[in-house]
């Protein structure tokens, strides 16, 4: 099992993570991680900060030579926009701002924006990353798309298709970013944010991972409890999910067949887990995105200090936060099927998981 702890706040020196659990023997690949880093920061509907932050990571700890000793891996980022800044009393509807404040017993909402603030999925990308370097390893792909701004829907890429997504800054397929780039420039024009969906692909897991035997052993939930811990997140579906809703049994229910010797699905509405396993089709998992909450038409609210009615405060912010949120959302899920792998077969040198892994895949008709 990997854990993981993050510290550091959003306008603080540094930005730190341990990670303990990873095997001896993996290779570190500096060149993917930051690549998964400039993904994250380098797309549309951030703010000004963006172009300022470079997340140059430093690797302290775990690592020798470039291969992982199984020691715990210290991983450091420094901010460059740190500063001091004022106190918050004007609190912000939608974020963590009022509910932080009463929790602590603050006087104002600094520290609590600081630490809620979605700078901290710097960190949970870059073990996101590590954790891809895994599946690279009995290939497993992952892929976070942006499917669809304030309602629309955007294509699913097919998976010769996934590097141009991937380097797309609307995090779509390029026929589909004219949209994106529309709704996402109305909504800055007018000081406003917009939300969305995000959906991701993970290809080539095995059936057999997950329990059906236990609650918190179920795949989906594991990964239901990951995606909706990300800051912007308010909705996890898997598969067809809400659809469901609205379908016949006889309809919902993706068939089974026997075809050429292998057995086959002829459609993929569970989104690759039955009974909280997952079943050799792709795993799909699609995430709703709220709107950034911070927005310069700021809503009505309450100033902490004077208790008198007043604007939400507005200070610089992104105004959509879908693209990042499709690479953070790749990284993220990535980290916790990659945490289900090793609590399933478990293993202590990258040798012993990859060949454990391949026995399991054996398995699969
Ligand atoms: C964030 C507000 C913005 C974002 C920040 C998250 O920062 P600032 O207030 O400094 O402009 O840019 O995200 C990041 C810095 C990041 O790296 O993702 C917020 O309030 O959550």
């Amino acid at each position: 099992m990997l854990r993981l702890l993050t510290a550091g706040e959003s306008h603080g020196k540094q930005l730190t993570m341990i990670l303990e659990g990873l095997p001896r023997g993996l290779k570190i690949d500096k060149d993917f991680l930051e690549q998964q880093l400039f993904y994250r920061r380098n797309v549309a509907g951030r703010s000004e900060r963006q172009k300022k932050e470079v997340d140059s990571v430093q690797i302290l700890s775990g690592v020798l030579d470039g291969v992982t000793t199984a020691a715990p891996l210290t991983l450091v980022i420094e901010n460059v926009m740190a500063e001091q800044k004022p106190p918050l009393y004007n609190l912000r509807p939608g974020h963590a701002d009022y509910a932080g404040v009463v929790k602590y017993g603050l006087s104002d909402a600094r520290i609590v924006s600081e630490r809620a603030s979605a700078r901290e999925t710097v960190l949970r990308t870059a073990a996101g990353a590590i954790a891809q370097m895994i599946l690279k390893e009995v290939f497993v792909d992952v892929l976070g798309y942006n499917c669809g701004i304030e309602g629309e829907t955007y294509k699913a890429p097919q998976k010769e298709k996934w590097d141009l997504v991937k380097k797309n800054p609307y995090r779509c397929l390029p026929e589909d970013a004219e949209m994106a780039q529309a709704r996402i420039n109305l909504a800055a024009a007018k000081g406003d944010s917009v939300g969305g969906k995000v959906e991701v692909i993970i290809k080539g897991l095995p059936a057999g991972f997950g329990d059906y035997n236990h609650y918190d052993k179920k795949l989906d939930a594991k990964l239901a409890y990951a995606a909706m811990s990300v800051q912007t997140v308010k909705a996890v579906e898997i598969g067809l999910g809400r659809g469901y809703e609205i379908i016949a049994g006889s309809k919902a229910h993706d068939a089974i067949q026997m075809v050429m010797g292998k057995i086959i699905r002829t459609s993929n509405n569970a989104g690759g887990i039955e009974g909280g396993v997952s079943n050799g089709e792709d795993i799909v998992v699609r995430c709703t995105v709220k709107p950034i909450p911070t927005i310069a038409s700021a809503l009505d609210s309450v100033n902490i200090a004077t208790l008198t009615n007043e604007k939400g405060a507005y200070e610089r912010s992104d105004v959509c936060a879908v693209p990042a949120a499709s690479v953070i959302l790749e990284n993220i899920l990535a980290f916790a099927v990659v945490n289900e792998i090793l609590e399933n077969i478990g293993g202590d040198t990258m040798d012993e998981i990859v060949t454990r892994f391949m026995i399991k895949r054996g398995k699969n008709v």
